[in-house]
């Protein structure tokens, strides 16, 4: 099989039906109809004191350690859950985690720990805002989020991960005791966290693996059915993915997954070189804590887009003030290319308008930029187009030689008037950095056929000399109000 079919394998892993959870609990299913135990995990007796026979087929009103009414309170949406600490099981101090699932309940038990979590969570959220007066950019507002979450997990490593586009991530804020190794800065390949596992992150916030080289506990039931562990916190990890851990030499791994206006952001993920454990009130709250920072950093992005938007606002206010004084739409033309050099990191601008062209910064004969406004204008239906790459986007060599690799093009026409605008940035080398060559990011076994994840996360950088630097969403936001702005004021240009 391909590497390409097994990776689309991974795709369907069905990670809810493993049939397994790790040991750092025991798990019962439980029907809601009937209320009696359908499924129970072997390990049961080390955390509730009772066998795996005793309680396959029970009602829970024979548990002395459940109470219907707990189920009761449960929210009706699959996934909703509460935490019940300090009940005792047959003797032993617990925390129980419920669970409704679709037509059953799961019910998960941990020890009680011997030192209850002293962090108070209120305390802890008031360390994600800046002081007043303090003004914080991205990586102080991550920084932040990942030395306030170490204070209530000791993890050795704890990362700040966030998806792009196409969900390759990169990490974006680091915070380690390890500085032998760091990944901040690094990305990673897309399917190093298939679909099927990001989408779990909206079931289920946080992911425990605490144990990456224990052997999983077997889920049993009466009919041999494999039951739905989609919210179970206990769910035994994908073999695949324990590889992936133990060839970072990761022991055991938590992540929380950061939901921004209903979308998967990106990840916090520590890793710890040994075992770890955790309790569920902890979990619970480093959960809490990173809700948190989600909405406290959607507002800082929203007022940081208002700021943005007001600059720009201010700096198209300033083309106008040197643009439309001139009674000569020849004076507002050089005066507008002049603007767009002052604004743009770029070696060129070329405005065209009645075949007439204006330019500013280094000057390109006309015939080549004829050749470009011909080319670009094949598809004028964006009014704004870029790329970092002009001889990706065409065949033609003229434009290679003008030493110009991105371009970004504002169109605008208004009754018979046509007005392009065209910024020319230089090819720079443009670096990636990746943890492992992302071209290797699996393995294939000869012998076996079989799919493993990359050996090495060593630093990887790749270089694309064909390349513009890349156009910001500042850039964008300008542009955008910028031919807004123009649009209105055509005629100051055409004359
Ligand atoms: C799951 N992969 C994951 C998860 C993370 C990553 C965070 C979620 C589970 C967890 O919390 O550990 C990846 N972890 C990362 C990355 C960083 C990190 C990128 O710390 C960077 C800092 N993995 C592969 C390949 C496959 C694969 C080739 O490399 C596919 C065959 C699969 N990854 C895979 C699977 C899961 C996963 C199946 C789900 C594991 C589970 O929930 O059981």
């Amino acid at each position: 099989m391909r590497i390409e079919d097994l990776l689309a394998n991974c795709e369907k892993e069905q990670l809810h039906l493993t049939g397994k959870i790790q040991n750092f609990g025991a798990l019962l299913r439980i029907d809601d109809k009937t209320l009696n135990v359908t499924h129970v995990s072997e390990n049961c007796a080390l955390f509730c004191g009772e066998s795996p026979e005793s309680l396959l087929g029970k009602s829970v009103s024979a548990i002395s350690w459940l109470h219907d009414d707990d189920f009761q309170a449960l929210p009706e949406n699959a996934g909703s859950r509460t935490l019940l600490l300090y009940r005792e099981a047959n003797g032993i101090p617990v925390h129980i985690r419920l669970i409704r699932g679709k037509g059953f309940y799961i019910v998960e038990v941990e020890a009680m720990p011997e030192e209850k979590s002293r962090a108070s969570l209120s305390e802890l959220e008031a360390m994600l805002y800046p002081s007043s007066g303090a003004s914080w950019n991205d990586s102080d507002y991550f920084d932040r989020l990942l030395n306030t979450l170490s204070s209530l997990i000791s993890y050795e490593r704890a990362m700040l991960y966030r998806f792009e586009e196409d969900w390759v991530g990169e990490v974006v804020a680091e915070h380690t005791v390890n500085a032998e190794i760091l990944y901040k800065n690094l990305k990673f390949p897309a399917s190093d966290i298939p679909e099927i596992a990001r989408k779990m992150y909206f079931e289920n916030p946080s992911r425990l693996i605490a144990a990456v080289a224990a052997e999983p506990v077997t889920v049993i039931s009466r009919e041999n059915a494999i039951p739905d562990l989609t919210w179970s916190d206990l769910r035994s990890a994908s073999p695949v993915h324990l590889e992936y851990l133990k060839n970072m030499g990761v022991m055991s791994s938590y992540s929380i997954g950061l939901i921004i206006s209903g979308k998967l952001w990106g990840i916090v993920a520590c890793h710890h070189p040994k075992p770890i454990y955790f309790d569920a009130e902890t979990r619970s709250k480093a959960e809490a804590l990173v809700k948190q920072f989600c909405s406290v950093y959607k507002t800082y992005k929203a007022r940081q887009r208002v700021r943005q938007l007001g600059e720009a606002d201010n700096k198209v206010h300033d083309m106008l003030l040197l643009c439309l004084g001139e009674r000569a739409s020849s004076v507002a033309c050089a005066n507008l290319a002049f603007w767009l050099k002052q604004n743009f990191y770029c070696t060129t601008v070329a405005i065209v308008i009645n075949g007439q062209w204006y330019q500013n910064g280094e000057l390109i004969d006309e015939s080549t930029l004829n050749k470009l406004d011909r080319y670009l204008s094949r598809d004028v239906s964006n009014h704004i187009f870029h790329t970092q790459n002009m001889s990706s986007e065409q065949d033609d060599e003229a434009l290679a030689t003008a030493s110009t690799r991105g371009v970004m093009a504002i169109r605008l026409s208004y009754e018979k008037q046509a007005l392009r605008c065209y910024i020319l940035r230089p090819p720079e080398a443009q670096h990636t950095y990746w943890a492992g060559n992302p071209k290797k990011a699996s393995q294939q076994a000869s012998n076996t056929g079989a799919l493993s994840p990359r050996s090495s996360f060593e630093k990887w950088t790749q270089v694309r000399g064909n390349e513009s630097r890349p156009w910001t969403v500042e850039d964008q936001l300008l542009v955008k109000k910028l031919r807004a702005v123009l649009l209105k004021n055509i005629k100051a240009f055409s004359g």
